[in-house]
């Protein structure tokens, strides 16, 4: 039998709520009825600020693989009050809860939800072939957080020289992988914080993409993905500010 949830505990100031359907499963053995209780796939809750910032990527990935998310939208007030900071591992957001698995570091998240999903390659040479993409995002998501959040009137204008420079090995991989994906020929979460990355790249400089074909064709045929799609057109995730202080 399926196990009850508390549904009045509270986690970091946040109610904990039930999170899953049981479903009964059914089968036959013998002459007699085993009934099996399992957890559908429970949803993913986000706790978070309202920004797209660090769960961009995340939240596309989610949407593509059908996944529910709840979310809690923490304010910069609440943050400011330090009670919610504390509660958390590293004094930072975003924290993903799935099931009792409480994560912080939005590239843990990834792979989490990558290696759940089969978007984390068919083997341990894709899978670390992955990793090594996705650091190489990070890399340049740091420089762009850095632009934002501290340079952004000294240093975008050098930033946007300067970006060619690291979109181009992304554009040489993209070009030589038929599938069009980073690695093998499934999308995987390194794809998705790319495609991520790259929309944010966009808004800055709407031109950046101009002269890498496979970027841009990336981005295309990323966006089509039906429930990718669907997100991006959604109103409540439209409205989300990038980043957390007004500059994009
Ligand atoms: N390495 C962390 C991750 O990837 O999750 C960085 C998380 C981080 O920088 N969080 C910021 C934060 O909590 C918010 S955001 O930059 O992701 O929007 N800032 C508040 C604080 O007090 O540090």
């Amino acid at each position: 039998m399926g196990r009850e949830r508390d549904s009045t505990k509270t986690e970091g100031g946040f109610i904990k709520e039930p999170r899953v359907a049981r479903t009964p499963l059914h089968f036959r053995r013998s002459a007699c009825t085993v009934e099996i209780y399992y957890y559908t796939m429970a949803p993913y809750t986000l706790t978070y600020f309202a920004v797209k910032g660090r769960c961009g990527a995340l939240k596309m990935m989610l949407a593509d693989y059908g996944q529910e998310l709840k979310e809690n939208l923490v304010t910069f007030d609440e943050w400011g009050k330090g009670e919610i900071k504390a509660s958390c591992l590293f004094g930072q957001l975003p924290k993903l809860q799935d099931g009792d698995l409480v994560l912080f570091q939005s590239n843990a998240m990834l792979r989490h939800v990558g290696r759940k999903h089969g978007a984390y390659g068919k083997n341990d040479c894709e899978a670390s072939l992955i990793d090594m993409m996705n650091d190489s995002v990070e890399d340049l998501r740091l420089k762009y957080i850095k632009l934002i959040y501290q340079e952004y009137d000294t240093g975008k204008e050098a930033f946007i020289k300067d970006l060619a420079n690291h979109l181009k090995p992304f554009d040489a991989i993209l070009a030589k992988n038929k599938s069009g994906f980073l690695v093998g020929d499934k999308i995987s979460f390194a794809d998705f914080n790319l495609f991520d990355l790259l929309l944010n790249l966009k808004v800055l400089s709407p031109t950046c993409l101009d002269s890498f074909p496979a970027l841009k064709s990336f981005v295309e045929k990323t966006s089509a993905r039906p429930k990718v799609k669907a997100l991006l057109e959604n109103d409540d995730f439209k409205k989300l500010p990038i980043n957390g202080n007004g500059k994009q």
